[in-house]
């Protein structure tokens, strides 16, 4: 058994599990009028209402018993101390360095890594100044009104994600792609919009080796070069931002248009470093800062707030309690504000890839669940499809809903429309219909005895599903800087208490590995190397029926 599973708060955890299992969250609103103010927390101009959850003043004294037998406190330390907390890769993980906005040293190696970020961030500001303004000339002179950006993962989602959050906010005249699949059609797409002499291609890969990226950095070369009649375009055209400024060269990008990030910056952390250029190019040097700002207050809380206040960590333990002793093994996503609609795969990749493990940092398996599945969409989309498994199926589902209070597009009663679904969707998770309820109605409506008996299984909802709801003023930058570090510290929460690496990634490097291999199979001309008789069928049949041009 693991130190985890054998801790007295563990064991404490799983005796007070006994008691809450068939305790209805209906039932603990009744007892308790004051419930949502007792389990509500506002941040800023953001609410966090956790009371729809299965939780009483018990299951969090208990929770946080663990948290301290795990020494939650000094694990939040190390990170914030610049300490190897990557164990694997040897590595601090830093991106709250990235938007330190008090400027406290932060030292990795005894170096404090401050000046380099400031430097980094100036280089970006003069920068999306110059092309914002017009000063930056493409290769025939003209001014840039597309950016696409090529990256893919950790070097995609946040700012794919953050550009459409903050399209309100991105200037007229100015327009974002994302380029990311190694498959034609995402470029070849997004290049039929566009005019050659007016794009900047943004090249991101934190190690510039990653295969679909380069494929498209170099489709997307040969296009311009094509287009503009000369290879000098590139200079004008082509900007890189990596930690690796010898495979940058040798793409043919000067060093003078790359921007610079460094290896204590994970993939799916790095919105915050130069891998945010694009959605800087878009919204503008003052919203992105005010992004850096709405996360570093969220970090200065998880830093310092004791756990009984601190916001992530109280949804970390939630949602540990939920994987561990109630077994929920996903986790929903549920946006009513169409500018985050890509908040559920950004989400995706931060919780799946940082906790996706099934050793702990000693290498020894787990005895626990780690990682839910995570995965939504924006509602009231969802409310027309999956939500049927979330009110009547047999798993539990714990799902947050977020929304603003103010629309950026005000028209007609739409924003009280979807409100009215955001506030009475939890409700009904929280309180379900009985049996009575169900029988009440339908003999209302006047059917038969035998109809009734029918049909009130099927119109039962059982109820006490789990929500938070996360209610804030308006999606401006700094409360997306915020919402995005809540969601980082809570996950952080969870990888801690499961003492897992939170910070790496060797399902992800297996995948580039991987194709490599095929990759030969497939240009060879005569036999392929040895492969099961499924993959080997597949690579045959592919090679021996592919068009002639391809
Ligand atoms: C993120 C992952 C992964 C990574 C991509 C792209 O944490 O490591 O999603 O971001 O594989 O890698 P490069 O930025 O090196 O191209």
């Amino acid at each position: 058994m693991s130190r985890l599973t054998q801790s007295p708060a563990w064991a404490a955890l799983a005796r007070h599990h006994e008691a809450m299992r068939v305790i209805h969250m209906r039932d603990l609103f009744e007892q308790d009028p004051a419930r949502a103010q007792s389990f509500s927390y506002l941040f800023n101009d953001i609410l966090f209402d956790f009371s729809k959850n299965r939780i009483t003043v018990e299951t969090l004294a208990r929770l946080f018993d663990l948290a301290s037998e795990c020494r939650l406190n000094e694990a939040i330390g190390r990170m914030f101390d610049g300490r190897p907390i990557n164990a694997t890769e040897h590595r601090p993980a830093l991106h709250v360095a990235l938007r330190n906005r008090s400027n406290r040293p932060i030292l990795v190696d005894s170096r404090d890594v401050m000046p380099q970020v400031n430097a980094v961030l100036s280089r970006m500001r003069t920068f999306t100044e110059q092309v914002r303004g017009g000063d930056w000339k493409g290769h025939t002179g003209k001014t840039i009104t597309d950016v696409v950006n090529i990256g893919i993962g950790g070097s995609d989602l946040g700012p794919a994600m953050a550009a459409r959050a903050l399209g309100p906010y991105v200037k007229t005249g100015m327009h974002l792609h994302f380029v990311s699949n190694v498959d034609a059609t995402d470029l070849v797409e997004t290049l039929a919009q566009l005019e050659p002499e007016t794009t900047l291609f943004v090249v991101a890969s934190k190690t510039f080796t990653t295969e679909e990226t380069l494929t498209n950095a170099h489709s997307a070369r040969d296009w311009l070069v094509a287009r503009l009649g000369s290879e000098q375009a590139v200079a004008r055209h082509f900007v890189a931002v990596s930690t690796n400024a010898e495979k940058v060269r040798a793409f043919g990008i000067d060093e003078n248009h790359m921007f610079e990030f460094w290896d204590w910056v994970g993939g799916r952390y790095s919105l915050w470093s130069a891998i945010g250029l694009p959605l800087a190019l878009g919204i503008g040097w003052d919203h992105f800062e005010a992004m850096l700002s709405g996360a570093h207050e969220m970090d200065e809380h998880f830093r310092t707030e004791p756990l009984d206040r601190n916001i992530p960590v109280l949804a970390g333990l939630i949602a540990l309690w939920y994987a561990n002793f109630f077994g929920f093994d996903s986790q929903a996503i549920l946006p009513y504000d169409q500018h985050l609609e890509h908040l559920p795969a950004y989400l995706q990749q931060l919780y799946m890839e940082s906790n996706g493990k099934r050793v702990t940092l000693a290498g020894d398996d787990v005895d626990y669940a780690t990682c839910p599945v995570v995965w939504g969409a924006a509602g009231t989309n969802g409310q027309h499809s999956f939500y049927q498994l979330i009110h009547q199926g047999t798993q539990v589902i714990p799902a947050d809903f977020l929304a603003a209070i103010e629309s950026q597009h005000p028209l007609g009663k739409h924003h009280e429309i979807l409100l009215a679904n955001f506030f009475a969707q939890p409700e009904a998770l929280m309180r379900g219909k009985t049996a009575e309820q169900v029988r009440a109605e339908l003999a209302t409506r006047g059917l038969s005895p035998e109809a009734i008996a029918a049909l009130t299984p099927h119109r039962i909802f059982p109820g006490n599903r789990p929500t938070h709801s996360i209610l804030y003023q308006r999606l401006d930058a700094k409360t997306l800087g915020t919402l995005l570090a809540f969601y980082e510290h809570r996950v952080f929460v969870q990888g801690a208490l499961w003492n897992i690496d939170s910070f790496d990634q060797w399902g992800v490097e297996l995948g580039k590995e991987l194709a490599r291999v095929v990759e030969a199979d497939i240009a060879c001309q005569g036999d392929i190397s040895p492969h099961d008789s499924s993959t080997a069928q597949l690579i045959e049949r592919f090679k021996a029926r592919k068009p002639s041009s391809h």
